[in-house]
């Protein structure tokens, strides 16, 4: 772990870095002019800072002012060491946002006893956040594609709504539906028509932008969201995304699996549509395009 020490003087920010290299997992970065100190924060994120309080130019809570308001470092734990025992002193450093607090001279075993607790903390905090990370993605990617999962796209959508109306932006989505999915299990197996799926979802993916979003809403239905862009853009965009999925030769546990998918577009209209209604317009396109002999774009 990384340890960044501030301290004007030499001897003493020396004097810490010697203490510190004690802990075998920890490797330190020791700035005694603060503002260098602050340029390094401003590109890497330590994971405990060491800091003196009283400095020339940039005092210690002046610091950590800046310091903190670099995003990344907002939660990196901070030890204050300084000579100044006013009470106030304290009070100000723990206001200012600092983790923890040792008097100079220091106590040896005191520094490195509460450095070391402070970057077990970091570590929590780091196994933490990458838990809420694949809590996340769990919560919002569709496992088998990789797509947004339905409610993820749904609130995506709700999101883009909300903007198409505000800046008078034209929004437009499609909804998908494999075509004749159930012989492709049928004839193949539910693998197959597994490994179909994750070429269509690649399909959509590689071929429209990156801001479009494209979501699983269930079984081998999908939707895309597509901001930006008009009905007529949409279709354009669609049909070449069909042509593109019907020329695919999904090769798949020694098969190679042709399909089509039929699809619905519609655009958000501003005067009064709902989510709801701007959704069941695009199904009723793709029941259209079902019904009139699929592998076809409805608007
Ligand atoms: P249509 O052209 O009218 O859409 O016909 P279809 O056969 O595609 O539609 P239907 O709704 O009858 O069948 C959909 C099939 O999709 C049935 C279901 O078993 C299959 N399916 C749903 N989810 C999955 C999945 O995750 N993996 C696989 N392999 N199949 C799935
Ligand atoms: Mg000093
Ligand atoms: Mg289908
Ligand atoms: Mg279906």
């Amino acid at each position: 772990m990384k340890v960044l020490i501030v301290d004007d003087s030499l001897p003493n920010a020396l004097l810490i870095e010697d203490l510190l290299r004690k802990l075998d997992f920890v490797y330190t970065v020791v700035f005694t002019d603060p503002v260098k100190a602050l340029n390094w924060a401003a590109v890497e994120t330590p994971d405990l800072l060491v800091l003196d309080y009283i400095m020339p130019d940039i005092d210690g809570s002046e610091f950590l002012k800046r310091f903190q308001s670099i995003e990344r470092n907002q939660h990196v734990p901070v030890v204050v060491v300084t000579i100044d025992d006013k009470q106030s002193t304290l009070h100000d450093m723990l206001e200012a946002g600092a983790t923890d607090f040792v008097r100079k001279p220091v106590d040896e075993e005191e520094l490195v006893a509460r450095c070391r607790n402070l970057l077990r903390m970091r570590s929590y905090q780091g196994e933490l956040q990458k838990t809420v990370e694949r809590l996340h993605v769990m919560a919002t990617i569709d496992s088998l594609t990789g797509a947004c999962n339905r409610r993820h796209f749904l609130d995506r959508l709700e999101t883009e709504v909300a903007r198409a109306q505000r800046f008078n932006e034209p929004l437009s989505i499609a909804m998908l539906d494999a075509d004749h999915f159930k012989s492709i299990n049928d004839t193949y197996g539910h693998a197959v028509g597994d490994d179909v799926l994750r070429a269509l979802t690649r399909a959509c993916v590689e071929m429209l932008r990156r801001h479009d979003i494209v979501g699983r809403l269930g079984g081998e239905e999908f939707a895309i969201c597509m901001p930006e862009t008009t009905m007529d853009k949409a279709q354009i965009v669609c049909d070449r995304l069909r042509q593109n999925i019907a020329g695919l030769n999904v090769k798949s546990h020694d098969n190679e699996v042709k399909f089509t998918v039929s699809m619905g577009v519609t655009q958000y209209s501003r005067g009064g549509d709902s989510t709801e209604s701007f959704m069941s317009r695009a199904d009723a396109a793709l029941y259209q395009a079902k019904n009139q002999g699929r592998n076809q774009v409805i608007l």
